[in-house]
């Protein structure tokens, strides 16, 4: 068996099992190793958490164990987000973090008047899916491109998914400085996080009964 295929069996087994640093330690790997995400996801995370559906629905799975699952796999979605460098708006980043937890995402929230240098340290040590810049002054809107060329010189830029946002900030905005998306709103930006990386989970019945799972209990405390 070679390491990757080891790395896909191991992926597999800790989400079943709960066990999210070894999901972690092994998507880290993987990514070093220069395994594509996708690989990951659909050949590994995916099957498992359908195998985890399939074991909720003949009833030997509970409720706790989806979720300690659903949460090991959530591990492997990193989202890293901060107010650019001279900027010290935070309210709607910190609404974007909210949705996003709330979503799953592991969120690496690098608070404001973030230089470039701190995205490409935190972008390095989490490996995220997304990278998101807030900015609020259009005199802080250049520093979109400052991270960018930043992450560029440090060979991620391709690695990684760029996001941002702000009030003053525009989809031609975005596009100018080379930006991959732009959300108006936390909802928006937590939605197409999702696309990019959860929404195809969302497609495969292990994916939709964790979901009904977690609606019912959402139904259930909210009724007390
Ligand atoms: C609150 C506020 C402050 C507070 C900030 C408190 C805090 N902790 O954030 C304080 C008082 C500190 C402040 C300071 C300043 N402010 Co001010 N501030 C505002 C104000 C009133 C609201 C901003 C806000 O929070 N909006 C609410 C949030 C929910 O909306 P949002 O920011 O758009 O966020 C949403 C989206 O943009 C998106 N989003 C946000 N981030 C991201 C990231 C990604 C990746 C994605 C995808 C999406 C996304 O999702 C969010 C949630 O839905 C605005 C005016 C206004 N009405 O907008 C001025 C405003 C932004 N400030 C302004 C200015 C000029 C300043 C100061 C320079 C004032 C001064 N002379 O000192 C300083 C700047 C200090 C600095 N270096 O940063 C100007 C900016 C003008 C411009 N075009 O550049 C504004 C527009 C006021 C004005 N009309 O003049 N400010």
């Amino acid at each position: 068996m070679s390491r990757e295929e080891e790395i896909r069996a191991g992926l597999f087994d800790h989400t079943l099992n709960g066990h999210a640093p070894e999901v972690k330690t092994l998507t880290e790997e993987a990514l070093a190793l220069g395994m594509d995400p996708m690989d990951i996801l659909f050949k590994a995370l995916i099957p498992s958490l359908e195998e985890v559906g399939r074991r909720f629905e003949k009833g030997d799975f509970f409720v706790p164990e989806m979720l300690i699952a659903a949460r090991a796999m959530q591990c492997a979605l990193g989202y890293v987000i901060g107010t650019v460098k001279g900027d010290i708006h935070d309210i709607g980043k910190n609404l974007c973090v909210i949705m996003l937890e709330g979503a799953g995402f592991e969120v690496f929230d690098l608070g404001v008047n973030t230089p470039p240098e701190k995205f490409v340290a935190a972008v390095e040590e989490h490996k995220p899916d997304v990278v998101g810049f807030s900015a609020f002054l259009t005199t802080t809107m250049p520093m979109f491109k400052a991270n960018i060329e930043a992450l560029t010189k440090a060979g991620l830029r391709d690695k990684v998914h760029i996001a941002v946002g702000g009030a003053p900030v525009t989809l031609e905005y975005a596009k100018h400085v080379g930006a991959d998306s732009y959300a108006p709103d936390a909802s928006m930006a937590t939605r197409m996080a999702k696309e990019l990386v959860g929404d195809r989970s969302q497609s495969s019945s292990g994916a939709q009964a964790l979901e009904q799972a977690v609606m019912k209990i959402d139904e259930t405390l909210r009724k007390g």
